[in-house]
Formats: C-alpha cells, sequence, structure tokens
C-alpha cells in the first residue's frame, strides 16, 4: 500500500482557447434559441510540467471575448504560487471583488479553480473523486441532450431516441410553448412513448412570470413528474417560496445559483426542494464542495447542471447526491468521452478528472472571437 502523495505545484501560466461546436439538437427554449455551442477550453501549465484542464460553457458566444483576458490575468497574477485551489480560488476571486463577485467574474473563477483541482489531482496520480476522500464507481445519470420545444410527435420519437443513448431510466424535457395544451400534449405523447418506469424532469428555463406559473405548474402537478425546474426568473426567491409551498412536485433551481450563499438564500428561504447548481457559477469545484455542505446538513438532494465529467467526481463525494444531467456536448473535443452504460456515467479510472482535449477537432473548431 502506498500512502497518497500531493506533491507542490507550481503555477506557471494559463491558456484559454475559443471554440464553437454546433449542436445537434440546437437548444430551443422559451427565453432562447442556441444552435452554436461556445467552449473555452482551459489548460492551467505548472512548472513541474502537470497539466490541468477544465471548460466553461458561458451560452453567449461574444462573453468569450472578455472571459479568455480575464482567465489570462489570472494567469499573469498567479504566476510562482503554489496551486492550492482554495487559495487560487481566494485569490482570483479578490482580484475582482470591487467589480463583483457576481456574472463574468465568478464564470472565470470557477473556470481556474476546476483546471486547478485537476492539476493537483493529476500530480498525486489519483482520480479527482479520490483526492476529495471519495472512490471510483458509477454515477446515476438522466439524459439531458434534446426534448426542447417541439412538437408532440417529434419529442415523443427522440425520447425513445434519448432512452436508448445509454440506457436511461431518466430524460428531462422542456416546457414553456406558447400554449398550456401544448406542453400537456408534449407530456402524454413522451410518456405513452417511454412507458410508465422512465423518470420525467420537466425544465421551463425561467419562461414564465408568476402568475403563469402558479397556473401552469397546478396544471402538471399530476402529471407524476420528477421535478419542475425554473419555472420563473431565476432570483425571484420570493416567487419559488411560494410555487415549493403550493406545489407536490418538487420544485429544481440552482443553475443560476452564483456561489453557495446563493444555494444558502434560497434553501434558507424555502425556495426549493431541490439543488443543481452549474459549475461556472457556483465556483467550480471549491464552490461545489461549500454548497454540498450546505444542502447536506438541510437534506436538500443535489444534482449537477451541465460539466457531467467534473460533476460524477463530485457527486461521488456529495452527501445527497442526486442526479447527473448527462450531455455529451462537450465529447467531440474530448480525446476520451465518459461513457454511458445503462442509465450510469462511469468515471474513468485516471488521474485527475479525465480530461484531454482532441487537438484536431480543436483546431477544425476553433474560434475567431
Ligand atoms: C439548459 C442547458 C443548456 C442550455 C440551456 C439550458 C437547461 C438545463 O437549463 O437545465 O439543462
Ligand atoms: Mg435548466
Amino acid at each position: 500500500m502506498s500512502a497518497l502523495q500531493v506533491p507542490k505545484l507550481t503555477f506557471k501560466s494559463i491558456r484559454a482557447r475559443a471554440v464553437i461546436l454546433k449542436l445537434r439538437r440546437p437548444v430551443v427554449a422559451r427565453i432562447a434559441t442556441i444552435t452554436d455551442w461556445p467552449l473555452i477550453l482551459i489548460d492551467l501549465f505548472t512548472e513541474e510540467g502537470i497539466v490541468g484542464r477544465s471548460y466553461l460553457e458561458p451560452y453567449s458566444i461574444k462573453t468569450m471575448r472578455y472571459l479568455v483576458p480575464a482567465l489570462h490575468d489570472f494567469g499573469e497574477m498567479l504566476k510562482g504560487r503554489q496551486v492550492a485551489p482554495l487559495e487560487l480560488y481566494d485569490l482570483a476571486r479578490k482580484s475582482l471583488h470591487f467589480v463583483g463577485y457576481h456574472g463574468l467574474s465568478t464564470i472565470a473563477v470557477s473556470g481556474l479553480d476546476m483546471a486547478a483541482w485537476d492539476a493537483l489531482a493529476k500530480a498525486s496520480g489519483v482520480p479527482l473523486c479520490v483526492l476529495l476522500g471519495g472512490s471510483v464507481g458509477p454515477v446515476r445519470a438522466y439524459n439531458s441532450n434534446g426534448l426542447w420545444l417541439q412538437a408532440p410527435d417529434i419529442v415523443a420519437a427522440e425520447a425513445v431516441a434519448l432512452r436508448e443513448e445509454g440506457g436511461f431510466t431518466a430524460l428531462k424535457l422542456r416546457l414553456g410553448r406558447e400554449r398550456v395544451s401544448e406542453d400537456l400534449a408534449a407530456i402524454s405523447a413522451i410518456r405513452a412513448a417511454v412507458g410508465p418506469d422512465i423518470e420525467l424532469m420537466a425544465d421551463f428555463n425561467q419562461g414564465l412570470n408568476l402568475a403563469e406559473a402558479l397556473q401552469r405548474c397546478h396544471m402538471i402537478d399530476d402529471a407524476g413528474l420528477a421535478w419542475i425546474e425554473e419555472p420563473i426568473v431565476y432570483d425571484n426567491f420570493r416567487g419559488y417560496a411560494q410555487l415549493a409551498a403550493e406545489l407536490k412536485t418538487p420544485l429544481q433551481i440552482g443553475e443560476n445559483f452564483y456561489s453557495p450563499r446563493e444555494l444558502y438564500t434560497a434553501i434558507e428561504g424555502n425556495a426549493c426542494d431541490l439543488v443543481m447548481p452549474d459549475f461556472m457559477r457556483i465556483g467550480g469545484v471549491t464552490g461545489w464542495i461549500r454548497a454540498a455542505a450546505i444542502a447536506g446538513a438541510a437534506g436538500i438532494p443535489m444534482s449537477n447542471h451541465l460539466y457531467p465529467e467534473v460533476a460524477a467526481h463530485v457527486m461521488r463525494v456529495t452527501e445527497t447526491a442526486h442526479w447527473l444531467e448527462w450531455q455529451d456536448w462537450v465529447d467531440l473535443i474530448l480525446e476520451k468521452p465518459y461513457e454511458i452504460r445503462g442509465g450510469l456515467l462511469h468515471i474513468p479510472d485516471v488521474p485527475g478528472v479525465g480530461l484531454e482535449w482532441n487537438e484536431k477537432a480543436v483546431e477544425a473548431n476553433k474560434a475567431n472571437v
């Protein structure tokens, strides 16, 4: 038996590259349509030769114009420091304190943080979940690759295809069509197509006002959904508290929590039954771990939003781990995409998170922003 050695790493530099991928199934949500998916690939170089990797998915292509330079600025600022993720997280946040912690500041810090944790796990020779005190193993996942706002017959056929993509036992569909009758028809068509044993999550992508949400959510409250996600604008916690109190179906929010404190505020205000932080907003791995302690203490089930690879690692050490959101949108630029079998995401038994760039694909899809 050999003891886990966590070597001292010295920060050298950061390379952040912009890439745009075409989505196989475009995002068609009530508040936006996205056909081209922006990605920032981050390499954190160390003096010892270890390279930590992470990526960001900032939704809007133009934000890469600000995020890429912000990451390079962190690179200059942190040169020569020890790669101690919690300390780098603090230094990077403090450097933007007067600008404000939320929004792009947190997104840049999160990208840095995930790369730093990857570097440390790689240098230690263990998968990230092992460095965090867990073990390599499967993580229960739902398929979130599609089921956007399209006609009932189209989503019903797509649901069957999505279930078959990895033997999934759960799928997420999107709601917020012009008329509530169309949403109800889509839910029924999907349920008829996949049968009673598949769990169905439903996401409104913040598309309703509170009055509409109260009406529509009551109308789908008996549809047997696993959760209703983000019916109203993300920061209306009072509105969410009213919905959570009135609805039988669990209310899910969290992909727009900026930092663990917002998760704390939401839970404290009874604004939801479930939480699902996004890595670029909660603060990367550091933010996730802090948030998971709060959700765990409150007994609130915790799922992730996007970033399935790093999510799989931290879900292995999350007290109230619930469902992993599976999206394969980044697979195209990965050397070794993660495997899904029997509805479970399998963490590769390699040091770090297991992200390596497929440089040919990166070259073919690189963006000039
Ligand atoms: C979502 C994911 C990716 C792009 C837009 C919206 C969605 C989700 O909110 O929860 O998957
Ligand atoms: Mg969502």
